[in-house]
């Protein structure tokens, strides 16, 4: 993530990896403030044995951008929910990729980084046959909890 101040969001993709089991890396990496790190953080992404990097990042967001303009690992983008513009300036930064440099843009906020956790699970679970019947369970359960009590207002 881009500051520390992400982490408030950003805590929803590593809550969701820590629940299916995967272990993972938090660190604050800033396009701006720390263009180097960045660099070499990506570049030494897949040497390390990362498979998906989550970059979680706000206002102008460019960090998804160029940490995928340094490694061939998927990388995914969450825009996180800036005080001046809602986010609207986080996910315009992330989502309008020229061709050739692909980022998989999530929502803004806590659901996107949610989700964030989520897909890099997903895939990862194409070569993981125990996670992917983890995540099979979890959809169960959600669509379960959904059927069980389909009244609004009881709970
Ligand atoms: C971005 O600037 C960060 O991703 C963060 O969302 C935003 C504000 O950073 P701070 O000023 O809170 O450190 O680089």
């Amino acid at each position: 993530m881009g500051s520390q101040s992400d982490w408030e969001t950003m805590q929803n993709a590593a809550q969701m990896l820590a629940d299916f089991g995967v272990p993972f890396e938090c660190e604050v990496v800033s396009a701006h403030r720390t263009p180097d790190r960045l660099f070499d953080y990506a570049k030494t992404a897949k040497a390390r044995g990362l498979f998906v990097i989550i970059a979680g990042a706000g206002g102008a967001a460019h960090l998804p951008g160029m940490c995928a303009s340094q490694t061939d690992l998927p990388v995914l983008g969450v825009p996180v929910k800036s005080s001046i513009l809602s986010g609207w300036d986080s996910l315009l930064s992330i989502v309008q990729m020229p061709k050739g440099v692909a980022v998989g843009t999530l929502a803004i906020g806590a659901a996107g980084a949610a989700n964030a956790g989520l897909l890099a699970a997903q895939i990862l679970a194409i070569g993981d046959s125990t996670l992917a019947q983890k995540i099979s369970d979890f959809r169960a359960k959600q669509t379960q909890t959904i059927l069980d009590n389909p009244t609004p207002g009881v709970i």
